[in-house]
């Protein structure tokens, strides 16, 4: 089975390693992360690294993924997507078995999609996003890169979410709504 490195070891990284461990296509190689601090661990996995050691640890391993989360600023993500790409590491989507993404969609390199996620027929999600648990990405939709659709949001068909947003827990929209930037949990976009 195929390596890979998850870069950053906090919460969002908890229910990346979860997805990771169900769909069963890679072994987590460990986490890399800013410092190295007292814990030296996430869940059963070992921090093997620092940002600083990425080029080393290119040497060993093809592929990677960012498992930092996005809330206020997608900013971080980027830096470490970019820093990624840099240095070569594939970035695959990873898919938990449990979401369901139709065939007619796309998903670009190091999305994740999270547990019971559901992106329908025509949706286009880019790269770098996070569709959280149980959210839906209707027919149609569209999720430009590095954005967080997080746990429950519901993006009804057509919806357009630019580019670096971030869509609360447990927001809804109306078929067709443009959507940038910051999205409070709960909003409903009418
Ligand atoms: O530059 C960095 C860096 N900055 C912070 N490089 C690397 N490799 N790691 C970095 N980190 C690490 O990200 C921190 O040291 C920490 O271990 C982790 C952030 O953890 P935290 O639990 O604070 O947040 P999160 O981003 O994993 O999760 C947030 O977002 C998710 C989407 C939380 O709010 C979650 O509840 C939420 N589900």
């Amino acid at each position: 089975m195929e390596k890979i490195l998850l870069i950053g070891g906090g919460g969002h990284a908890k229910s990346v390693i979860d997805v990771i461990e169900q769909e069963g296509r890679f072994e987590i190689a460990g986490i890399v992360e800013k410092f190295i601090g007292e814990s030296h661990s996430v869940l059963d996995y070992e921090i093997i690294g620092t940002d600083d050691e990425l080029p080393c640890l290119r040497e060993h391993y093809d592929y990677a993924i960012v498992t930092v989360g996005q809330i206020e600023s997608a900013k971080l993500r980027i830096k470490l997507y970019t820093r990624l790409k840099e240095l070569g590491f594939n970035l695959p989507a990873v898919i938990s078995p449990l979401a369901y993404i139709s065939k007619h969609a796309t998903l670009g390199e190091g999305t994740v999609v999270m547990h019971h996620a559901l992106v329908n027929a025509g949706a286009k999600v880019g790269n770098n996003c996070i569709i959280n648990s149980k959210a839906l990405v209707e027919h149609d939709a569209v999720v430009e890169s590095h954005c967080h659709i997080s746990t429950g949001a519901i993006l009804n068909g057509d919806v357009y979410v630019k580019e670096k947003s971030f869509v609360g827990s447990g927001v809804t929209t109306k078929q067709g709504a443009l959507l940038e930037g910051f999205i409070k949990a709960g909003s409903i976009i009418k």
